[in-house]
């Protein structure tokens, strides 16, 4: 299983902007294939994602220069290695960037490579990527959170919050959660126009933008929703929000736009533990910017033994950053993209780590997507529990849902899912 080719080229995401996909050959004729999605609301600890920055195409977004590191730099190191020693392909890249962020030949260079070497594996042994990532032990299907509403940096900043999102905790199948969450969007959708909002354009990801007055009416609205669609909030479905704080974090204040009014970390804490009080909320992302480390433990010791507490702008899936969190006490949990740190093994190192010390972890898209579905065969493979993918329209996310179901169709009985365990604190 000898690396006979890698080559990278041009290609564009969900928002129509430029992207990298790799591809690699062995010599047994399989091939692999990945294309990288992309962040908008970024943490400032993530890998570099290299882009061209010339402003006379794609508005500086165009990705050749990791386009001609795939295939200048890398693609001679790698040529005639094993494709199944992930491990030290990985390092090998890690090692031939040489820096602690990949902003020499850019995490998307290096995780495009990265990836397509275990799909190229994966081919030439004839197995499903989850199988071959998971070494076929038992398969956990994830339990959804499914975004509603959007707000922030993916919706024009209708709302100050990033997501509101479902979990369907009442599910005891991958396939019942999607069709819980997809009756729940559909009367959402009707109760948005009767508010006149019809004419609303889809979100980044999917979700509603709409611009309402303040924070509680997305939590209401969504109420209505779940109990229009004959369901029990709190026990059937449950609320859960990516703050994604770091977006309205100004000198050491919150800038509530939508609230009109501005909060320390102290009272943030306690409008996000007023908010999980007042709804069914089991799950909180970001609530504090991604340095804020004495907000975060405020809010840890706070909520940390109710709710699901995310990391994401705060640990970027960086081993380091997620040993001080564990040190500290911070959060309970972690978001995992696989681009914040630009290899596989790197990835899975984190969801290992997380796991052995009861982190929950959810294996994440990003808002700019295609239709590369890794993630949902990552999350199956590492038993990561949860997945957050967008909402559910357009085919950049449905393609990932749509593999999830694939997969547990394929496995019938052999499959597990997780259902609301993941929630269950005491
Ligand atoms: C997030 C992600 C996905 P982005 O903040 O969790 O929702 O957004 O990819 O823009 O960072
Ligand atoms: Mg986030």
């Amino acid at each position: 299983m000898k690396i006979t080719k890698v080559e990278a080229r041009e290609v564009f995401d969900s928002r129509g902007r430029p992207t990298l996909e790799a591809e690699v050959t062995i010599d047994s004729g399989h091939n692999g294939r990945m294309i990288v999605p992309s962040g908008a609301s970024t943490g400032i600890h993530e890998a570099l994602e290299l882009r061209d920055g010339d402003r006379q195409r794609y508005n500086g977004l165009g990705v050749k220069k990791a386009v001609e590191n795939v295939n200048r730099k890398i693609a001679p190191e790698l040529l005639g290695c094993d494709v199944r020693d992930q491990g030290k392909i990985d390092q090998q890249l890690i090692n031939l960037d040489g820096t602690s962020n990949k902003a020499n030949l850019g995490a998307n260079a290096l995780l495009g490579v990265s990836v397509a070497c275990a799909k190229a594996a994966a081919a030439a042994e004839n197995l499903a990527l989850y199988r071959y990532l998971g070494n076929d032990k038992t398969f956990l299907l994830p339990m959804p959170m499914i975004n509603m509403i959007s707000g922030g940096m993916h919706a024009n900043r209708s709302l100050d919050l990033q997501d509101f999102l479902i979990i369907p905790v009442g599910a005891t199948s991958f396939q019942q959660a999607m069709e819980m969450s997809a009756t729940v969007r559909s009367q959402l959708r009707q109760l948005l126009d009767k508010q006149g909002f019809q004419h609303l354009g889809l979100a980044d990801e999917g979700g509603f933008g709409p611009p309402l007055d303040s924070h509680q009416a997305a939590f209401e609205l969504l109420l209505k929703a779940i109990e229009q669609s004959g369901f029990r909030p709190g026990e059937d479905i449950a609320f859960a929000i990516d703050v994604a704080a770091s977006q309205f974090y100004h000198d050491g204040q919150y800038h509530l736009q939508t609230e009109q009014r501005q909060l320390d970390a102290a009272a943030m804490v306690e409008l996000l533990a007023d908010w999980s009080e007042k709804y069914p909320l089991i799950s909180i992302e970001d609530g504090l910017a991604e340095d804020d480390w004495q907000g975060w433990k405020l809010l840890t010791e706070k909520l940390g033994t109710k709710v699901q507490l995310i990391g994401d702008d705060l640990l970027t899936t960086n081993l380091h950053r997620l040993r001080q969190a564990l040190e500290s006490d911070t959060a309970n949990a972690i978001l995992v993209k696989m681009n914040q740190i630009g290899t596989l093994t790197e990835t899975i190192a984190v969801l290992e780590m997380a796991k052995a010390h009861d982190y929950a972890t959810i294996v994440s898209a990003r808002s700019g997507e295609t239709e590369d579905t890794t993630i949902a065969d990552l999350a199956v493979a590492t038993a990561a529990g949860q997945i957050k993918i967008g909402s559910l329209a357009t085919s950049e996310r449905m393609a990932k849902y749509n593999q999830l179901l694939r997969i547990e169709n394929e496995l019938a009985h052999r499959s597990v899912f997780s259902g609301r365990k993941p929630f269950r604190r005491t």
